[in-house]
Parts: C-alpha cells; structure tokens; sequence
C-alpha cells in the first residue's frame, strides 16, 4: 500500500468544496488515514514549494497558500500517489479532463483547487513535512476486499 499527501488548497475551502473533493477521494477507493483544516505558516508554504523559489509565480502562490485555511490529508491506497494525481487531473484547471476534480471544479492555474504529490519520493517528503505519525491512523475498512483482490 502506498500513501500519499493531497492538500484542499484555499479557494476550494472558501468555496465549500471540502465535501465534494473529499467524496471523490473516498469513492475512488482510497482511505482517508490522516486530515486536518488548518491556516498554513509561511515557513511551511516555503519548505514545501523551496522547489518554485525561481518561479514568476512563486511569490503570489506563497500568499495564496497562507491567505485563507487550507485541509491537508494523507491517503492510502494501491498506487495512491498516480491514482490521486489522476482524479486531480492537469496542473491548469482550464486544460484538465472533464470528470477530473480540476477539470470539474477550477478555471485558472492560479486557483487549482488541490494539491497533490507527484511522486513517492515527494510524498513520503511532503507527509513529513505536514504531518507528525500520531496524527496518521492505521485501520482497516470493511470495503477493502470488495476494492482489492
Ligand atoms: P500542485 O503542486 O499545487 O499540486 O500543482 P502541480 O504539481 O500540479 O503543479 P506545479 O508543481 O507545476 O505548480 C505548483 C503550483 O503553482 C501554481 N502555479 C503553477 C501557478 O500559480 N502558475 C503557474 O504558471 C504554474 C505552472 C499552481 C500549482
């Protein structure tokens, strides 16, 4: 089982998306092991995007990301961190597949609904960085032997 670490970014907790997004999560299969509402320090908006630093938008994705609460979560699954990455679909929400969780709900680059790790590299990283192990629940759901062989 791999785990991954998906984050409701502001503009979906303003606009009561927290719900639906987190539906969509759990529909698909994976389990929900940790999640929190909280507003994001800036130390923490920087260690997790120290790779943007060089970027044009870095700075207004700093602010973005502090502005307002944001739900951070780990989830679990077979292949977690590609199966997340594929329900969020592309980066900008205006080129992201309709049925995806951006190409449903977002328009711009800038307000992107969610975030999710794109690697498991980066999430074992990014679930460090958010998040402290007794915070994390290790359970078993009754649905599992009707998602897995
Ligand atoms: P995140 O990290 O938020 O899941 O987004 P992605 O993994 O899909 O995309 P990313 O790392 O390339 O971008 C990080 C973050 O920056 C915002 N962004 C991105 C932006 O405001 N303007 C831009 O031109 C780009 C490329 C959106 C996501």
């Amino acid at each position: 089982m791999e785990r991954t670490f998906l984050m409701i970014k502001p503009d979906a907790v303003q606009r009561n998306l927290i719900g639906e997004i987190i539906s969509r999560i759990e529909r698909k299969g994976l389990k929900l092991v940790g999640g929190k509402l909280m507003t994001v320090p800036q130390s923490l908006a920087e260690a997790h995007y120290a790779e943007h630093t060089d970027k044009p938008f870095y700075k207004h994705l700093i602010s973005f990301i502090t502005s307002a609460p944001v739900f951070a979560m780990v989830v679990e699954g077979e292949d977690a961190v590609h199966v997340a990455r594929h329900i969020i679909g592309k980066t900008n929400p205006s080129e992201a597949t309709p049925g995806t969780i951006r190409g449903d709900l977002g328009l711009t680059v800038g307000r992107n609904i969610i975030h999710g790790s794109d690697s498991v590299e980066s999430a074992n990283k990014e679930i460090n960085l958010w998040f402290n192990t007794e915070e994390l629940s290790e359970y078993t759901e009754p649905r599992e032997p009707w998602l897995y062989e």
